[in-house]
């Protein structure tokens, strides 16, 4: 039996993907706390150690790193009912991951992180200037899983997937950067349907 550390910061949507796997699966984990907005990510030792890139989420297991949410999540759903046994619908499943991982994490993760976390009033020049992009890119993203959700249940078709968990950790705070999700039915029905699998936790328990 390995022994599991998860290296995380409790807000974050990517750690939380973990914790609801985790939590789905009965996995029994010990959690190591980082402080992300006093940079105890970046300390010599963390990437040293933990993950050269500065980043949480990372899986430990026994001796062993594993950065980055999706492919934790994949290491964690594997075997289980949470990844399809079919070839294609596996490949659909890692279709969302990745939509996940460049349409809407860096856009609507982001403004959350930059307007609820950071402060409006402390972003650069950069990041004020890049804000209003994101926030289209960010509803360009919900636009495409409304889309999608208004067709099948679940991203990948008719069964929940570490796609709907991927995809559920930040959608469903997303509200907390300021995107109105009210104009999205199927997104809500679909975040109904997350928060009511067996084992469902919520982000930052
Ligand atoms: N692609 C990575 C993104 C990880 C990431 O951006 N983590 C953020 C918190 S959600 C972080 O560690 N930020 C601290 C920093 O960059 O210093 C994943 O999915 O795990």
């Amino acid at each position: 039996m390995s022994s599991i550390t998860l290296h995380e910061y409790a807000a974050s949507g990517n750690c939380y993907k973990l914790r609801l796997i985790m939590a789905h699966l009965g996995i029994q984990y010990t959690r190591k706390h980082y402080d992300i907005l006093k940079g105890e990510t970046r300390t010599p030792a963390f990437l040293a150690a933990v993950n050269a890139n500065g980043r949480i989420p990372v899986l430990q297991v026994d001796d062993s790193y594993l950065p980055e949410s999706n492919a934790a999540l994949w290491f964690l759903a594997e075997g289980s009912a949470y990844i399809p046994e079919e070839k294609f619908a596996r490949a659909t499943v890692l279709q969302w991951m990745f939509f996940e991982q460049y349409n809407h994490e860096p856009n609507v993760a982001t403004v959350r992180f930059w307007v609820a976390y950071v402060g409006k009033e402390n972003l650069n020049d950069w990041q004020q200037q890049t804000l209003p992009l994101k926030i289209a890119q960010g509803y360009a993203a919900l636009d495409v899983m409304e889309n999608q959700l208004a067709k099948t249940d679940f991203l990948a078709g008719s069964t929940y997937t570490i796609a709907d968990i991927a995809l559920y950790a930040y959608t469903h705070v997303a509200h907390e950067g300021g995107f109105d999700l009210t104009r999205y039915p199927a997104i809500n029905a679909w975040m109904a349907r997350a928060a009511g699998q067996k084992g469902h936790v919520v982000i930052g328990a």
